[in-house]
């Protein structure tokens, strides 16, 4: 089942590296593929390879001309776009190249790539060789695998010296965006910064898929069993939060949505085994 309203924004070769690696400490360190950053162990989670930022038009587009795929939103024929006029609605012949629709810009390929469901996270991240991040994976990437415990990668709060330090939405939602971080859609991957494990965006500009369900309150995991309106976990937040309404930015935000679904404000990165 598609969800649109009542969403809760409103819802190689590898080098196999030793100790001695220049500019890292860490004895565990092994090099990463290109665009890929290594995440260090942490008490439960075996290191892994995480993309530097998420995909991006272009490198989603690589795929698509490789492969020939249709996404779902393609096959649907339309996908979820929020203005402040209307609120979100699925708007005809919206797709990852026209994420605001056929009348609206196109997408740039510098930007994360959005109006991507889940399954096609999922096929692009197998043609890769990679896989989608669960959502522990994710937030320990979010957290430095140094679990810290502020409220944001970088500090407490989401302006330092005057600089915004994701892109977010500055004003009342869902009536006016006032633009403050210099973008009111998505931003080029990278515009805000790195963390110190090397990754871009892990706040704000799109949410991320991870593989984990949401699994209703009461139910024990192994018990789990998906049906047509279960939902995966989002991570990272977008252009799209406000913190008094939704402040997904955060490093423990999440939201959800349904595999099938697209948005304008979603996207993916991905991550590698070691
Ligand atoms: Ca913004």
């Amino acid at each position: 089942m598609r969800k649109i309203k009542g969403h809760k924004l409103l819802l190689a070769s590898f080098i196999f590296a030793t100790s001695i690696i220049l500019g890292c400490s860490s004895p565990e360190y092994i090099e990463p593929p290109e665009g890929m950053q290594y995440i260090p162990k942490g008490k439960s989670i075996p290191a892994f390879f995480m993309d530097s930022s998420p995909v991006t038009v272009a490198q989603f587009r690589a795929f698509v001309e490789a492969t020939e795929y249709i996404t779902e939103a393609e096959k649907f024929g339309n996908a979820g776009v929020f203005t402040i006029e209307q609120n979100w609605f699925l708007e005809d012949g919206a797709d990852w190249q026209y994420p605001q629709g056929p009348n609206a810009e196109k997408a740039n390929d510098d930007h994360p790539v959005t109006q991507v469901s889940y399954n096609d996270a999922l096929a692009y991240a197998n043609w890769a060789g990679k896989r989608l991040p669960s959502q522990a994976e994710w937030e320990h990437a979010a957290k430095d695998a140094d679990n810290i415990n502020t409220i944001y990668n970088w500090g407490d709060q989401l302006v330092v010296e005057g600089k915004y330090m994701a892109n977010t939405w500055q004003g009342s939602f869902p009536f006016v965006n006032l633009n403050k971080d210099g973008f009111g859609l998505t931003s080029p991957v990278g515009a805000f910064g790195k963390t110190k494990l090397g990754l871009t965006d892990m706040a704000g500009n799109v949410w991320e898929w991870t593989s984990d369900w949401l699994i209703p309150y009461g139910v024990k995991p192994e018990n789990f069993v998906p049906n047509q309106t279960s939902q995966k976990i989002l991570r990272g937040g977008s252009f799209l939060c406000e913190p008094s309404f939704c402040h997904g930015y955060q490093i423990t935000g999440t939201s959800e949505s349904t595999p099938e679904t697209s948005l304008m404000h979603t996207g993916f990165r991905c991550v590698k085994d070691i």
